[in-house]
């Protein structure tokens, strides 16, 4: 069965309750519901966690590494912008992955443009809200099952 990691970076437990004119009004929780919904149909077999942790990100890098992990839906949330140590981990496991946002990063912050992943990502779901997730098991489906793509 095909294994779905995804992984969600700090403060996005606070989901639903704060800024939702950037985050809108789904929490964490009713987000993993819809996500998991979507990856049924895929017959993915799909696990979520969340960290405020940077360490905590990267020990789960390694260990999807160590356990199959066919991809990852990865929203970094403020490590975006700073982590090279997350980056490193999900080089070094070499694992196609989509960077999630649900804000758009380009037109908010200066700073908030410059992202660790982007580059290295299969692709980026950026500022479409909670449905960029349900989109990335899309996404993941059709590119884990292109036989042309270079394995
Ligand atoms: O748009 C996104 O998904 C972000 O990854 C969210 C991060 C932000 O640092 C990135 O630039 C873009 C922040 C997540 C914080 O989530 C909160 C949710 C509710 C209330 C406060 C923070």
């Amino acid at each position: 069965m095909t294994q779905i990691l995804v992984l969600n970076g700090p403060n996005l437990n606070l989901l639903g309750s704060r800024e939702p004119e950037h985050y809108g009004r789904d929490n964490l929780e009713t987000i993993e519901k819809r996500t998991k919904e979507i990856a049924q149909e895929f017959d993915f077999d799909i696990e979520f966690f969340q960290s405020n942790t940077e360490g905590t990100l990267v020990d789960l890098i390694q260990e999807a590494g160590k356990c199959a992990v066919d991809f990852i839906i990865f929203n970094p949330a403020a490590f975006t912008h700073t982590s090279v140590a997350i980056r490193d981990a999900l080089k070094a496991v070499n694992i196609p992955f989509i960077e999630v946002h649900l804000s758009n990063i380009h037109n908010r912050e200066e700073f908030r443009r410059n992202s660790y992943f982007s580059d290295i990502a299969i692709g980026t779901i950026s500022g479409l809200g909670a449905i960029g997730y349900e989109l990335a098991v899309l996404a993941a489906h059709r590119y884990l099952s292109d036989d042309t793509r270079q394995k």
